[in-house]
């Protein structure tokens, strides 16, 4: 081939994709704080909503008229992600209903006609990063509140058999296009570019998304060259139906590892939105395990607070990211720069390795002895985490240790641990 191209790569426009390095670097973080704000903050009953009970704009609005969230304290959001042991934070600046958190140039729909009159992306990023936080827009593709996008099966004025109104996607792709353009020229450097999200092949019992949209769309090769133009070092989710830096299983820990980098979105109560009555809230111990089968797999934890009406995090969210971050304190060196381990964790527990120190995470706490496969001769020194106290280490001998423990029926290569009988509480 002349200039050692092949034919596919004369065919597919190069996409730079983000360096190892910036891939490495995520990966370090481990741990992130995803906040879902807009409107329906103030409906309190889920970021779809609009959808949902399907609203006229006309009934949305009220929310835009009392949109003035007086005790919005980006400080203290930064301050509660900081003590969760968040490492990077993703925000939203617009999602499916259209409304605009920051000042835009392209549309009236933005928070700078609310009561509350004034960017609010600025003082978000600025909070975070100042505290040494990451910082990723989440934006929306779907927007049910611009006259261009086609209303398609998942749009609130969506009715079956209606006659397609006029609709002209390429202004939409224009809108959306520039408003990504000045989101990421406003704000300084943008580490992650989260966009949401595309339903073209999308099925739901049995059937396609009438209108379901994808690549061609949103123009996501074009879109996704821009972002990388604007922000070299910057990481693009999977959602734009091209490839991206990172996957993003949603409200699902993948029961194997995934091969690429890929990044768990996950909420504290079910909803992303503040969702008033919905109290079926995540204990602390289950957030902290989901936190640790991500790290035992390599990836990466997004999870979500919904602020309210009035700029504050609920007193349940604070409460939960409290108790994370009191166990990251003690355990966080099994977080950070930790990952998988090429040892095989057994039932109910979870590896994770930085460097040669290996951790083992319990789900569930056994009574005093913990059985290790293949790991006899390959431990100097064990100890719990939390206090720094010796674990004893025992190689059952199979000539000696054959009485009434058994421990010398053991599968020859088990070590065993000896644990205290009260499991260490944080
Ligand atoms: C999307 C959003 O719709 C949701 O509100 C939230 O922002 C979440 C993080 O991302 O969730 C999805 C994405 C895809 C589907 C449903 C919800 N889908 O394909 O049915």
């Amino acid at each position: 081939m002349p200039h050692g191209l092949s034919p596919h790569d004369r065919t597919t426009p190069a996409i730079h994709r983000t360096s190892p390095a910036r891939l490495a670097e995520f990966r370090e973080q481990r741990f992130g704080l995803f906040i879902h704000w807009g409107l329906y903050a103030l409906a309190a009953r889920h970021e779809w909503v609009k959808q949902r009970e399907r609203l006229t704009d006309e009934q949305y609005q009220p929310y835009f008229d009392h949109f003035d969230p007086d005790l919005f304290d980006p400080d203290a959001w930064a301050e509660a992600a900081a003590g969760a042991g968040m490492r990077y934070m993703v925000l939203t600046t617009k999602h499916h209903d259209g409304f605009c958190l920051w000042d835009s140039a392209y549309t009236d729909y933005s928070v700078a006609n609310t009561p509350y009159g004034k960017d609010l992306v600025g003082p978000i990023v600025e909070a975070f990063r100042s505290r040494g936080l990451g910082v990723g827009f989440y934006h929306s593709l779907i927007d049910w509140h611009h006259a261009h996008f086609p209303i398609d099966g998942l749009h609130p004025a969506y009715a079956e058999g209606a006659t397609p109104v006029d609709r002209n996607i390429e202004i939409y792709q224009s809108y959306l296009h520039n408003q990504v353009e000045e989101l990421l020229t406003r704000y300084g450097r943008i580490d992650t570019m989260w966009f949401d999200f595309s339903y073209s092949k999308r099925v739901r019992d049995g059937k396609r998304t009438p209108g379901g949209k994808g690549a061609a769309d949103w123009r996501s090769e074009e879109l996704a060259a821009m972002v990388r133009r604007l922000q070299p070092d910057i990481l693009i989710n999977d959602r734009l139906e091209i490839p991206g830096d990172f996957t993003t299983p949603e409200q699902f820990q993948p029961p194997a590892p995934p091969a690429e980098v890929w990044e768990a979105c996950q909420t504290l109560n079910g909803s992303w939105g503040y969702d008033r009555d919905n109290l079926d809230y995540k204990p602390v111990d289950l957030l902290v395990r989901m936190l640790v089968d991500t790290v035992a797999k390599n990836g990466n934890l997004l999870l979500n607070v919904g602020p309210n009406g009035r700029g504050a995090f609920d007193p349940r969210a604070l409460e939960s990211l409290r108790g994370i971050g009191e166990w990251m304190r003690l355990h966080g060196r099994s977080i950070y720069g930790a990952g998988p381990s090429a040892y095989e964790a057994p039932a109910d527990c979870r590896y994770t390795q930085r460097g040669d120190r290996l951790y083992v995470h319990l789900f569930a706490w056994p009574y005093k002895h913990l059985h290790l496969p293949g790991l006899a001769g390959k431990v100097r020194y064990a100890q719990l985490l939390n206090d720094a106290s010796e674990i004893r280490v025992l190689v059952p001998d199979p000539a000696v240790d054959s009485g009434h423990t058994k421990l010398g029926a053991l599968p020859p290569g088990t070590l065993t641990l000896q644990l205290p009988v009260q499991r260490p509480d944080v």
